[in-house]
């Protein structure tokens, strides 16, 4: 299935062990989310490949995956969305068909606290807009609360339009007439407006595969860079990343940190290499970085830029400059452009990515900080004005705090 798994290297120092050490086991779950949510090396692209190896193994069966939460759309829907499927090689010749009637998948308890640290961070948002539907029948006052409480969620005028609009004829269709069932019907409304930002990143469609990082000043780019690289580097990918930040001294060893996994016998993981140059240009840092993952045959290159307001008009040229130098060292490259989003930027989240898009059309993102005072809504607003595919979502400084992001979970969390 990961055709294109690189031999193990050794490590050849022990620096400073990694921050947030989680347990095998707990990293292997990730790992299994990692495959089919990422899709890692198992696009179609892939499994059709010139391949070397004549051996005619029995070609993967792609088999429908149902999205990890087991929770169920709430009161009849009149669009009901179909869980999101990626396909995966089945890993044995017979696989049990999914009924709909079947046992919904246990959640990993990885993904559990995870998503109890999501839900803690939305509390705020939770309780406000749940207050709106404990009174005793569906009016306008609940529907002017309802508006209320969503824009002092970050959702922003249009999708709170939008999801009073919708919620209504939800609430028709359905002929609900107690507040409390309206509630789940927000729920479904929620989910399918954050729906289209349910897109896995794949990786290994291009070897390398290059990413480039973008975002404002302490959004979490390297955090997360960093967490991405060791999930990577732990299944086996060759990952290699350019500190192209070139403006803060340190951020070359954070991504170091990060990267160190000299202290994981038990797996399947390879080394990290980084290119970086004493207070080099960001530009050449990233052309060399591509230019040396592809001959050292890595899987994944991954450019740390640092970070800039988008009104700093100079420094948004530099990132233009940085995308097509890394276009210039490979046909097609940068294959990824990413911005990440600190989630408790409010709706100034959504002009950063409306300007980052303009400048760099962005291909997906990372909300990160969900676990703090973050208020959930902008995600809806920019699923409504500018809707880019959400990659990740952070909720924390650990490793396992990054997981793929989810509309019904995320919608449930929001409302819990
Ligand atoms: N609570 C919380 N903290 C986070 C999360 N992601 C990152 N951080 C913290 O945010 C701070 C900034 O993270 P960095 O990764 O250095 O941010 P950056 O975007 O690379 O910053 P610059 O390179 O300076 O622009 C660090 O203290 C991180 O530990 C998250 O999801 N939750
Ligand atoms: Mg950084």
């Amino acid at each position: 299935m990961f055709s294109f798994f690189k031999k193990k290297s050794s490590p050849t120092e022990a620096p400073a062990p990694a921050p947030a050490e989680v347990p095998a086991e707990e990293r292997r779950s990730w790992v299994d989310r990692l495959r089919s949510g990422i899709g890692l090396g198992e696009s179609p692209a892939e499994a059709e490949p010139t391949a070397p190896e004549p051996a005619p193994a029995p070609a993967p069966v792609p088999v429908p995956v149902p999205v990890p939460v087991p929770v169920p759309a709430s009161v009849p829907s009149p669009s009901p969305a179909p869980a999101a499927v990626v396909p995966v090689p089945a890993p044995v010749a017979e696989v049990p068909p999914a009924t709909p009637a079947a046992a919904p998948p246990a959640i990993e308890p990885e993904r559990r606290s995870w998503m109890d640290k999501l839900r803690n961070g939305l509390r705020k948002t939770g309780s406000s807009i749940s207050q709106v539907f404990t009174g005793t029948q569906i009016d306008d006052a609940l529907y002017e609360d309802l508006e209320s409480a969503l824009l002092m969620a970050d959702a922003g005028v249009k999708a709170t339009e939008f999801l009073l609009t919708d919620l209504k004829w939800r609430v028709k269709e359905a002929k609900v007439t107690d507040p409390a069932a309206v509630k789940g019907l927000l729920a479904d409304a929620i989910t399918d407006l954050l729906r289209p930002l349910e897109k896995p990143l794949q990786i290994g469609e291009a070897t390398p595969t290059v990413m480039m990082v973008v975002g404002v000043n302490g959004a979490g780019k390297t955090t997360s860079i960093g967490k991405l690289t060791r999930h990577l580097a732990d299944n086996g990918q060759k990952v290699l990343l350019a500190a192209a930040d070139t403006f803060r001294a340190a951020a070359r060893e954070q991504l170091a940190v990060w990267a160190d996994r000299a202290d994981r016998p038990d797996d399947k993981a390879v080394a990290v290499e980084i290119v970086s140059q004493e207070s080099g240009d960001p530009s050449s840092v990233s052309f060399d970085a591509v230019v040396a993952g592809k001959s050292r045959g890595c899987d994944v290159v991954i450019a740390d830029t640092a970070g800039r307001l988008p009104t700093q008009l100079h420094l948004m040229e530099e990132l233009k400059k940085i995308k097509r130098v890394i276009g210039k060292a490979q046909d097609g490259a940068p294959h990824e452009v990413l911005l990440v989003v600190d989630g408790n930027t409010g709706q100034n989240a959504l002009s950063q990515v409306r300007a980052f898009d303009d400048a760099l059309q962005l291909t997906g993102l990372i909300i990160t900080k969900l676990d703090g005072t973050a208020k959930g809504g902008v995600l809806a607003a920019i699923a409504r004005e500018r809707p880019i595919p959400v990659y990740f979502v952070g909720v924390g400084e650990k490793l396992e705090d990054l997981q793929t992001f989810n509309a019904r979970e995320f919608a449930q969390a929001v409302l819990a």
